[in-house]
């Protein structure tokens, strides 16, 4: 992680709580502000800083998304400032996201002043430090406005600390220009080695094992752990699989050893690690389930061993054993055993049949438009998805063969793709970033348009229009409802894309017809600037 500069502050006496947290910010490389402001926040900025910046969000949820995609990937906490009771309500579906990624974060949201906390004033959040919970790791409102700078400091070192996540710290308006202390920065560690004799335990299983499987999930990739868990899987010649729901990759699908996505259904998981006699879980939960299942967890014979940085998730994990540990720590742990045991290269992956162009008059498929982008794309480049019902024909036609070039949400709400695609480019200038986008789950948040543009961002945002909400009308059946059947509120029409890219100051192009998408498709990953290639599909 990122060490903050702990020669601090060169101030001495006393201080006003702007500079101190300033100051503490500086040291601990935050010196962009995600936000959108109201009066409880703007004596914060008060002399603003020439070493700061402000990225302003449109709506809340812009704002918490751009800054989960700036810490994933600046690898650091981000810091957000949002607007007392209201500003942090809009901002709680992406905070809930933020929790669920593990994405390190620093909410200030504004506060009344405390000498009218009494009088229920106008603006003021009556229970603030209750309001983000149970989606923050930490929350609270200072006792004395002198206290604020510690708070920050705190707030920071727990943001960091695994399993990362989210802090909520509410101030009072007229805190900022009171004295105080200035706040040394710390070092505080924020890994965890394994426990020798499990690990060993562990490591003397695998070796003896006959087929085992590897199940990647998204920390694996946030602890950039890609090149251990590729030696180790080699050395091993195991079965790689990504983990149900996996918000980032974490292996290379193009490897040999590559098996594919596990899906969230108990049964199917049973079906598809048949045959496996250890299951080793990197980096992920065991498993996360979207519908109700039955029965074993595993197939008959597996045994489960579970590596993880998140000690709750560790604690429900149903079988076999968990490893507290950082990833990558762990990883090397094992692989500095000498044992190389000699075990058989498992089948290959069988190949996947090309997806075909549409025939005259239809639209064309989710599976060729992703095909198509592949074909063009500079396999470096960053895809930042959220399309739920074109997950498959993302996995299928869209590989991913780097570290840290792909990114969705673990959480399920939607609204977090497009922001966080402007805070993943805003953190890689050098990086081509593609944002994959549903034309419900545009609509979430379509107001980062509007940051990419006034940022400049080179972003190209890829929208997969089908007219409707697909995924539930997918799901249906699940529910009892007849093959076919549209549930209410899941048919969408009249979105127009291309005009409300425009209304947001980014160029935008439809494309209705397959033999235009490769052409369109590669002038807009050329483009300087933000552009949005609405492809009609079916
Ligand atoms: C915040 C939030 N609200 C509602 C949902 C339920 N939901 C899951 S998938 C989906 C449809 C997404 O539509 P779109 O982006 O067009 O993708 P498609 O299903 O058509 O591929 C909805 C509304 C959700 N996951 N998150
Ligand atoms: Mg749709």
């Amino acid at each position: 992680m990122p060490q903050p500069t702990v020669e601090g502050s060169s101030r001495t006496g006393t201080v006003t709580v702007r500079e101190a947290v300033l100051d503490l910010l500086r040291s601990f490389r935050m010196t962009k502000i995600f936000g959108n402001p109201g009066s409880t926040e703007l004596p914060l900025f008060l002399d603003f800083p020439n070493d700061f910046s402000y990225v302003l969000g449109l709506q809340e949820s812009v704002v918490v998304g751009m800054a989960d995609g700036y810490a994933q990937a600046t690898h650091n906490a981000s810091f957000v400032n949002l607007h007392s009771a209201a500003g942090v309500g809009h901002a709680m579906g992406n905070i809930f996201t933020a929790y669920r990624n593990r994405t390190p974060m620093v909410i200030t949201a504004g506060q009344q002043a405390r000498s009218i906390l009494p009088f229920e004033p106008f603006l003021f959040s009556g229970q603030a430090t209750e309001l983000p919970k149970p989606y923050v790791k930490w929350s609270v409102e200072p006792a004395r406005a002198e206290d604020v700078p510690l708070a920050i400091a705190r707030a920071y070192y727990l943001a960091m600390m695994p399993p990362r996540g989210p802090i909520l710290v509410s101030i009072p308006a007229d805190d900022w220009g009171v004295q105080t202390e200035p706040v040394v920065p710390r070092h505080v560690s924020t890994s965890i080695r394994p426990d020798p004799a499990l690990l060993a335990k562990l490591g003397d299983e695998l070796d003896a094992c006959k087929r085992p499987a590897f199940v990647i999930g998204a920390a694996v990739d946030r602890d950039q752990a890609w090149e251990e868990t590729i030696s180790l899987a080699e050395r091993h010649n195991a079965r790689v699989y990504v983990a149900p729901m996996s918000g980032r990759c974490g292996f290379p699908e193009n490897h040999r050893l590559f098996a594919g996505f596990l899906p969230a259904i108990r049964e199917e998981i049973v079906k598809r690690l048949r045959g496996h006699d250890l299951v080793f879980v990197i980096g992920a939960p065991a498993f996360t389930y979207h519908i109700e299942g039955h029965g074993p967890h595993l197939p008959p014979g597996a045994e489960l061993f579970q590596l993880i940085d998140d000690p709750t998730t560790a604690t429900w994990t149903p079988e076999g054993t968990s490893i507290l540990s950082s990833i990558r720590l762990g990883l090397v742990d094992l692989l500095a055993r000498n044992a190389r045991p000699q075990r058989p290269l498992p089948e290959p992956r069988p190949t996947i049949p090309r997806a075909e162009p549409p025939v005259e008059g239809n639209r064309m498929s989710v599976a060729y438009a992703l095909q198509t982008l592949h074909e063009v794309r500079d396999p470096r480049s960053i895809v930042v998805e959220e399309a739920p019902s074109s997950r498959s024909a993302v996995q299928a036609h869209l590989p991913i063969v780097n570290s840290e070039t792909f990114f969705t949400m673990c959480s399920g709400g939607l609204g977090h793709g497009m922001p966080a695609a402007v805070g993943v480019a805003l953190a890689k200038p050098d990086s081509r970033v593609i944002a994959v986008i549903g034309d419900g789950s545009a609509m979430y948040s379509i107001q980062a348009l509007h940051s990419a543009a006034r940022l400049k961002l080179p972003i190209t945002f890829v929208v997969l229009n089908n007219e409707r909400y697909a995924a539930l009308q997918d799901f249906a059946p699940v529910f009892g409802f007849k093959p076919g059947a549209r549930p209410q509120g899941t048919d969408l029409a009249q979105l127009d894309f291309v005009e409300l890219a425009k209304g947001h100051g980014v160029q935008a192009i439809r494309v209705n017809r397959a033999l235009d998408l490769r052409d369109v498709l590669t002038q807009a990953l050329r483009s300087s600037a933000p552009m949005l290639v609405e492809i009609e599909v079916g």
